[in-house]
């Protein structure tokens, strides 16, 4: 097999660590000798691990509540100062596993502390992407790469995720950073997620703002046509709008990004249930879940409404949350 993604000539910007440490000469090599893999036929290989790991996210209804939490990198700690406990990441994984969410997605640093407690059939999803807040602005409009295939999966990851800002003025660097991801994940059969987030100057002059369901679509369009295997994006603000946004991924399973904490969770839990109503396959939620003194029941009432088709008000009376 050999492990070349030909999408940069130079030779190191892939983000195998394998390549990075062979430079130039991994286009050449044959690397099922740095990596112990003895593949035939890799195409049947690979989709049948992409197959299993995605089961691992959703159940058979093809829906999956996964909690986020790359919030201390992303965001900063003060994120968990309104339940200062939660930014333990094993209090608070603990809480969400039990109360069952479908998987969990995190930084390879917090999982290497925390992953452990990510217990049963549940994903982790190993994001390889990210930026701190502290950055000057001129670079808040990308997302750096800060670790590598390998280090999410010797830290056991069922799926690996990358963002893309589209629109950004550095897109290209981060289109190259997820199909590299993309390319190098499919290879060893795991499956890759975009966080895929348009964002931009042009689309705030074009469209007014990045929820605009034209610039939603056009994003998970193009995380669809980058090769993801699910996509994780923002609401569009009415399930008509966001049917299209699903329509437009061709397939790819769409998921919403949570997005900041509701006071009311009513209104969390209608824009959940447009989102399943209009095809999505549910939701990747972090300030929903951990800003709340009390997770269990806001993940139970979220659980509903994905896999049980409740309306919203039921599923929030029935856990108490009205
Ligand atoms: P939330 O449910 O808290 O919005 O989490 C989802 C998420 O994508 C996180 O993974 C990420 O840290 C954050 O939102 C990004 O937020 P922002 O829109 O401010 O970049």
């Amino acid at each position: 097999m050999v492990v070349s993604s030909g999408m940069d000539p130079g030779g190191t910007r892939g983000l195998s660590r394998v390549h990075r440490h062979l430079g130039g000469e991994a286009k050449t090599l044959n690397l099922s000798k740095y990596i112990s893999l003895r593949v035939i036929n890799v195409d049947a290989y690979q989709s049948v691990g992409i197959r299993r790991r995605m089961k691992r996210f959703f159940r058979r209804d093809g829906r999956a509540l996964i909690f986020a939490m790359d919030h201390g990198f992303e965001h900063g700690p003060t994120d968990f100062e309104p339940v200062w406990e939660h930014v333990n990441p094993k209090v608070i994984i603990k809480k969400v596993t039990r109360a069952g969410v479908d998987g969990v997605m995190m930084l390879p640093g917090i999982a290497r502390v925390a992953a452990d407690e990510v217990r049963g059939r549940k994903g982790l999803m190993i994001k390889l992407t990210s930026k701190t807040a502290l950055r000057p602005r001129d670079g808040q409009l990308l997302q750096s790469q800060l670790g590598y295939v390998e280090d999410a999966i010797k830290l056991g990851a069922d799926a690996i995720a990358a963002t893309v800002y589209w629109g950004s003025p550095a897109e290209d660097v981060m289109m190259r950073q997820f199909a590299e991801v993309a390319n190098y994940a499919h290879d060893l059969g795991f499956p890759v997620v975009q966080f895929a987030y348009p964002r931009g100057p042009y689309i705030n002059e074009k469209y007014g703002k990045k929820e605009d369901y034209r610039v939603v679509m056009y994003g998970a369009r193009a995380a669809a046509e980058t090769g993801a295997d699910m996509i994780k994006t923002y609401w569009t603000g009415s399930k008509e709008t966001f049917a299209k946004v699903v329509d437009a991924a061709a397939g790819v399973p769409v998921l919403l990004s949570g997005g900041a904490k509701t006071e009311n969770p009513l209104d969390f839990l209608r824009v959940v249930s447009g989102v399943v109503e209009a095809g999505g396959a549910g939701a990747v939620v972090g300030r929903n879940i951990f800003q709340r003194e009390n997770p269990e029941p806001m993940i139970k009432a979220l659980l509903r409404v994905i896999h049980r088709n409740e309306e919203p008000e039921d599923a929030a009376k029935a856990e108490g949350l009205l």
